[in-house]
């Protein structure tokens, strides 16, 4: 099976922009030219990644980088996304390493010369060690340092960058990483999640003053990742808790910075999970944002449950993904249509979508059709959502190659590229010859 849509979809127009995406942790390796971030540390913590695996070498894309340009130029897209290492830029006495900052700029001179829009994420989750160590998202001075780095980061590439999105999914950071401690760096307290989320929240706000002051031709925004959620059954007190599920795991990131407030919900906080917030704030958070990026992968079920906000359902006997998350296309275009429906939107670009395979090379093929059929589905829902009137700009594949996927480490491939770990090889697989076919299709 191919990818296709009705050629009066706008999704198969040239205009529409099409990209694959990465994150700098996941794929780069050359730990060793860079200061040493939060997942350094947590993958050394005993127990905490799957497969006791790091991000030392990872796909070895900071030397590779030239190979892995030409192949996304192979694959015709008109927009390559991945994310700037902030240890690699900021040195821990502060000094910016040049080597690092010479390292993206070549990236960007070579995608610039090949056609291919640069979509660049500012914190893509490896916060340096040295800011972790002074309290990391708990303290209110990350989000300055932060504002710092992005001021650096302007000057150095100016207009070499065609979209800056300041935060890859702050919920991760936040809730993962404060909340539950599956990610770095894995504190795992309900007191803490609210307040590490405000500071990325401020964070935020303050590169976007940057970005529009210093940058203010280049597509400024943030990418957010949202898992819609349904009730398990119709009663009152199911969609109630399914509300407020809602609020605290999606609408937390949006709502704030759309709307300049927090959801209802936090009054309903105990005053120790709420975060501080000072008087200029939320105005910060509120920046006007020119576009907004979406990463979308699954959604979840929930019920009341007694004594707790909501409670989370397992997805039962329905199709999953290799990650175990549900495949369920129709909650993107539910997803969007509903965000449109509750928010003055800038225009939309669908940042990250894609599965977890396990995938195998046999005879130099990856024959990965759940993949296919996984992006045949999401492009239609996408379809489906722009039919019902809500503006989007673009997509991008998650990932352009199988990588260091977090706390599974290499256990979990999410590539349109097959990358063999031990011999650095990439293996196109078939998903990823669907893509080109349709995108270069497009008229
Ligand atoms: O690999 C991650 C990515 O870094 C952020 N979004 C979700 C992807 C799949 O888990």
């Amino acid at each position: 099976m191919k990818i296709s849509l009705p050629t009066t979809s706008p999704l198969t127009s040239k205009d529409f922009v099409y990209g694959v995406a990465t994150s700098s942790f996941q794929i780069e390796g050359a730990a060793e030219k860079r200061e040493i971030s939060i997942w350094d540390t947590f993958c050394d913590t005993p127990g905490k990644i799957v497969d006791a695996s790091n991000g030392l070498v990872a796909c070895d894309h900071y030397h590779l980088w030239e190979q892995d340009i030409n192949l996304i130029h192979d694959l015709g897209v008109d927009a390559y996304r991945f994310s700037i290492c902030w240890p690699r830029i900021i040195n821990n006495d502060k000094s910016v390493n040049r080597d690092g900052v010479d390292f993206y700029l070549k990236v960007l001179d070579k995608l610039n010369e090949l056609g291919i829009k640069p979509f660049v994420t500012l914190y893509h989750w490896d916060l340096p060690q040295i800011h972790e160590d002074h309290g990391g998202w708990l303290n209110r001075e990350t989000a300055y340092h932060f504002r710092d780095y992005v001021e650096v980061v302007v000057r150095e590439f100016g207009d070499r960058v065609h979209s800056y999105a300041t935060l890859n999914e702050p919920f991760c950071s936040a809730y993962l990483g404060y909340e539950v401690g599956i990610h770095a760096p894995g504190k795992a307290d309900r007191m803490l999640g609210r307040k590490a989320a405000h500071h990325l929240l401020l964070a935020h706000g303050l590169a976007m003053q940057v970005l529009a002051k210093e940058s203010p031709l280049t597509l400024n925004g943030i990418v957010l990742n949202f898992t819609p959620c349904y009730p398990l059954t119709d009663s009152p007190e199911d969609k109630l808790a399914t509300q407020k599920a809602d609020d605290y795991i999606n609408q937390w990131y949006m709502k704030p910075i759309m709307d300049g407030s927090y959801p209802s919900l936090i009054e309903e906080l105990p005053y120790e999970q709420r975060p501080d917030i000072l008087d200029d704030d939320l105005a910060i958070i509120n920046h006007p944002i020119d576009f907004l990026g979406i990463n979308f992968y699954t959604r979840l079920k929930y019920r009341a449950k007694a004594g707790h906000l909501y409670e989370e359902i397992p997805p039962g006997d329905v199709e999953k993904t290799d990650i175990g998350w549900e495949v369920f296309p129709q909650a993107l275009t539910d997803l969007l249509v509903s965000l449109n429906d509750t928010y003055d939107l800038p225009p939309l670009y669908i940042t990250e979508n894609g599965m977890a395979g396990d995938d195998h090379v046999e005879s130099g093929q990856v024959k990965d059709q759940l993949r296919i059929n996984y992006y045949q589905a999401h492009l239609e829902a996408l379809n489906q959502a722009i039919q019902q009137g809500v503006k989007v700009d673009g997509y991008f594949a998650w990932s352009l190659m199988d990588n260091f996927e977090w706390a599974e480490g290499y256990l979990k491939r999410f590539g349109l590229v097959y990358v063999d770990f031990e011999t650095q090889e990439r293996t196109l697989k078939d998903s990823a010859h669907c893509y080109k076919e349709f995108i270069t299709q497009r008229v």
